[in-house]
């Protein structure tokens, strides 16, 4: 549900600038075992290439300013979502914003430990379609290097990671319950690859966006439980430990019918072969 969660941004910006740093997490109790949605605790050095990206001047010092995910592709960039750069999730136009970084190596975002790195370009899918979200990606240049070991590999075209039923981990530090309860240390669930037919079933059209099997791949779990939320966009899906998806859109978090929809790597690398 990305307009509705990006009024929910809106309105968590209008409550930092009128509070200073009040944190994003709402009051309402958790909903169910819900990371990421259903996940667990993670360590971030078993998974150096997720990444937060930050603005404290956007979103308030409680969490580092994070507000989206990010997966480290090479040792200068990194790739989030189109949306994440939109004027919707960051409250005025991205050249505004003058203290983004990607924040790495740092699992708890109350800590200070990792590194913190000036992004110094980013570029956003000119294809991105804000009504059914199709190639929902941007690359960011970093400022100054990532260790090589940092890099994840992204999966190409024709790789057996993408095939349904394949096992995939989500990361993020997103919301754990749909209900505004972002996390403060690195989460990770366990989805499935689901069929573009299930996918296509699930999201037809609608103002949350529509699927396009070219572009996109949904995952998460028949009954659902398991998902990323708000908050995770931009992140991680890997399987076979190459890079298969961003995190994207769907309806809700964690819903049964639902899954969670995914920016497909094989279509980035396509997209930024296009635009380079
Ligand atoms: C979001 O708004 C979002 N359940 C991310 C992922 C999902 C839904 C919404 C998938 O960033």
């Amino acid at each position: 549900m990305r307009r509705p969660f990006a009024r929910a941004w809106t309105g968590a910006l209008a409550a930092v600038a009128a509070a200073a740093a009040l944190p994003l997490a709402s009051p309402v109790p958790a909903a169910a075992d819900s990371v990421v949605i259903g996940g667990r605790p993670v360590e971030v050095s078993d998974s150096p290439w997720t990444v937060a990206l930050s603005s404290r001047d956007r979103f308030g010092g409680t969490r580092a300013g994070q507000f989206c995910g990010g997966v480290v592709v090479s040792p200068t960039t990194v790739l989030t979502a189109a949306h994440c750069m939109s004027e919707d999730v960051l409250g005025v136009p991205l050249g505004e914003v003058s203290d983004l970084k990607v924040i790495a190596s740092r699992g708890d975002l109350r800590e200070t430990d990792g590194k913190e790195i000036p992004v110094r370009d980013a570029w956003v899918n000119p294809e991105y379609d804000g009504y059914t979200n199709s190639g929902d990606v941007a690359a960011l240049t970093l400022s100054e290097p990532l260790p090589e070991g940092y890099v994840i590999p992204m999966a190409g075209e024709g790789d057996p990671a993408y095939e349904a039923g394949t096992g995939a981990a989500v990361y993020g530090w997103g919301d754990t319950t749909g209900a505004g309860n972002y996390a403060h240390s690195l989460r990770s669930a366990r989805v499935k690859v689901l069929p573009d037919a299930v996918c296509e079933r699930a999201y037809p059209g609608s103002a949350d966006g529509k699927y396009v099997a070219e572009t996109m791949l949904c995952a998460g779990e028949m009954d659902g439980r398991r998902d990323a939320c708000q908050g995770d966009s931009g992140g991680p899906l890997v399987a076979h430990g190459r890079l298969i998806g961003l995190v994207s859109w769907g309806s809700g978090c964690g819903r049964a019918g639902s899954p969670g929809v995914y920016t497909r790597i094989s279509d980035v690398a396509r997209v930024m072969r296009a635009y380079s």
